[in-house]
């Protein structure tokens, strides 16, 4: 590797603590601990020992360990040292070994060396990110699977279904004459849409993934006065947004994010949908249709008192996103008698809501918080990014290319190069392609020191 420096930051978060944790990586170390310590410890065996400061005196007294390249954490050779957890003594004992020739590492740096001695790949980095940034149980288990391989073997088991076909394309074209059979070919259809669905399942665990790590976005929608904005500031729990009696309040987008069991929701409240009465109210309607369109949910909340039948959703209906999940609140049932309409068998989810009282309120973080684990809680997810996911889409638009060309009897070449496409996507997931930038960006995000 082109690293010949080596680097030092402390591993543990600033501030007091119990103990602390210098670590250090790079070709250098076995030189700087034996000069710091005055022996170099045993491979991987705790040494108690002073870490002295240039005139002889002890910072502090702690452990040593060394690990030599390339069984390490970054596959290089690291020492830790693990003294006293107090910022004066960890910042000398940094400074010391900077004195002795490392150089402060930069955030993330240690994983990244990991990632660059092929120790991890770039998916699999991400969820180290992921694992110290989780925010709930659920979102610390699919990082750990993910930090484990289960993303990284998933991405790898589709690439490689990538390349059976791309192989069998290319095989084809090296003998021409028996092209115009091979496009005809029943077989290479039925692998082209097996391909497709391997894809799209992948991409839903992905999907899944993203969405515990970054929390899901719902957007409240409805009708002017329906209850929106007293919706959010419920979830929310002040008051994040204006209400009052008049019709047409909100006008902009309103963001929110709330924690349900410490999983992040997004929760957007937005401009009452109805025949705008001025530019600034069309604007707001625009918005909360551009909002739906983005968002994992729509949260339709209808006034149960103004509008029992939910007339304001049906009339709605076809504005309203093809492909995203609407869950119908039937707000404001303290003013009505009898609760509107049971869950039916066909259509959106219904819950019964009163903003003012609090009531269904719970049931309504229930079901919000299972759309994020879908149905199944325990169903071993793994956790992933927006990149992940993006990746996979293209991936997807090259295969359905490919799939095109081949209905339109079209070269086979072109299908290969659609194909290569694919495979090229799913390279940047694990980081078998990247580029500078991309590493710059996701290790950028890493605290110091990991
Ligand atoms: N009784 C009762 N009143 C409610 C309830 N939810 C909201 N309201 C009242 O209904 C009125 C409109 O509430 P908002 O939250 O501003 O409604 P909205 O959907 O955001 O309205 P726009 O921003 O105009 O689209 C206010 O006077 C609220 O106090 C509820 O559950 N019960
Ligand atoms: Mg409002």
């Amino acid at each position: 590797m082109a690293h010949v420096d080596t680097i030092v930051a402390a591993a543990t978060p600033a501030g007091r603590g119990g103990v602390a944790i210098v670590r250090v990586s790079g070709p250098r170390v076995p030189e700087i601990a034996a000069t710091l310590l005055g022996i170099l410890p045993q491979p991987r065996t705790a040494v108690l020992t002073a870490f002295p400061d240039e005139r002889g005196d002890p910072i502090d007294v702690g452990i040593a360990l060394f690990f030599p390249g390339p069984h390490s954490y970054t596959g290089e050779h690291v020492v830790e040292l693990q003294g006293h957890g107090g910022p004066v003594v960890v910042e000398n004992l940094v400074a010391r070994v900077v004195a002795l020739g490392a150089r402060r590492a930069q955030p993330g740096e240690f994983t990244l060396r990991a990632y660059l001695n092929d120790k991890i790949d770039l998916a699999q980095a991400e969820a180290v990110a992921d694992l110290i940034d989780a925010g709930s149980t659920d979102a610390a288990r699919a990082a750990m699977r993910s930090l484990q391989g289960e993303f990284s073997t998933m991405v790898a088991g589709l690439t490689e279904a990538v390349i059976e076909v791309r192989t069998y394309v290319e095989a084809a074209i090296d003998f021409p004459e028996e092209e115009v059979d091979f496009l005809a070919d029943t077989e290479l259809a039925a692998r082209l849409a097996h391909l497709r669905e391997h894809v799209a399942a992948v991409a839903a665990s992905a999907r899944q993934g993203r969405l515990l790590r970054d929390g899901m976005t719902v957007v409240l929608a409805g009708r002017p006065n329906a209850g929106k904005s007293s919706l959010l500031n419920r979830l929310a729990g002040y008051d994040a947004a204006i209400v009052t009696p008049i019709p047409g309040t909100t006008r902009d987008v309103v963001r929110e994010r709330i924690a349900i069991d410490g999983m992040p929701l997004h929760v957007l409240d937005t401009a009452g949908l109805r025949e705008a009465q001025d530019a600034v109210e069309h604007e707001g309607v625009r918005r909360a249709h551009a909002e739906m369109a983005k968002a994992d949910g729509v949260l339709f909340v209808i006034d149960s008192a103004a509008d029992p039948e939910a007339g304001a959703y049906h009339a709605e209906r076809a504005s309203l996103p093809a492909n995203v999940p609407v869950t119908l609140l039937f707000n404001k049932i303290d003013l009505v008698d009898a609760l509107p309409l049971a869950n039916t068998q066909s259509g959106p989810r219904r819950i019964a809501v009163s903003a003012t009282t609090g009531q269904g309120l719970e049931l309504l973080r229930t079901h919000l918080k299972q759309a994020m684990q879908f149905q199944t809680p325990e169903s071993g997810s793994i956790s992933a990014r927006q990149r992940h996911s993006d990746a996979l889409a293209r991936a997807a638009r090259h295969v359905d290319a490919a799939v095109e060309l081949l209905r339109q009897r079209r070269a086979g070449e072109l299908m290969a190069e659609e194909l290569r496409a694919a495979q090229r996507a799913l390279d940047e997931i694990t980081g078998v392609f990247s580029s500078d930038d991309l590493l710059g960006r996701i290790f950028g995000s890493f605290c110091i020191g990991k």
